[in-house]
């Protein structure tokens, strides 16, 4: 059976959303956040599974768990998109359509967040949109899914 559950990935930092730096991330919570992508996925009949973490190795796992029960993934992977090859490798290695979201655009930033490890691993990009992107990235994602669209 196909499965209607997406899993979202918020790296770290992200549990600080609405807290500090309104100006480039706005004051939504990551509460507000995972309620958008399930909003947005139930309209469409998915569930999803939300993690956050400030511990790569814990994404890793939870990406590497996607493989037993999730049709595909929503991340922002925060400063681990412009770092980190083994979330990267895990990405590739689960093999599942992903949906790679930033709050702020990254390439209207400093020169180090200019590169993403994740951004060829992705079908679909979303940037610079705040937190409505999310919604933007899930439905995107899904209509991949639904073969609606190619990314
Ligand atoms: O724009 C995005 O969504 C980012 O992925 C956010 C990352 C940053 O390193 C990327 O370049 C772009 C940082 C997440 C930190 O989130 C905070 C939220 C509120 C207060 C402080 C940090």
């Amino acid at each position: 059976m196909t499965e209607r559950r997406l899993l979202l990935v918020n790296g770290p930092n992200l549990n600080l959303l609405g807290t500090r730096e309104p100006e480039v991330y706005g004051t939504s919570t990551l509460a507000d956040v995972e309620r958008i992508v399930s909003d947005a996925a139930a309209s469409r009949g998915y569930a999803i599974r939300a993690i956050q973490s400030n511990h790569e190795g814990v994404l890793i796992d939870g990406i590497h768990a996607a493989r037993e029960d999730c049709a595909g993934i929503v991340i922002n992977p925060g400063g681990l998109t412009h770092t980190s090859v083994s979330l990267r490798d895990a990405l590739a290695g689960v093999a599942l359509p992903v949906a790679e979201i930033h709050i702020s655009n990254p390439r209207e930033r400093e020169s180090f967040r200019h590169h993403s490890y994740v951004e060829d691993v992705a079908i679909v990009h979303v940037a610079g949109e705040g937190v409505g992107g999310y919604e933007t990235a899930t439905l995107r994602l899904i209509d991949v899914l639904t073969g609606q669209a190619d990314g």
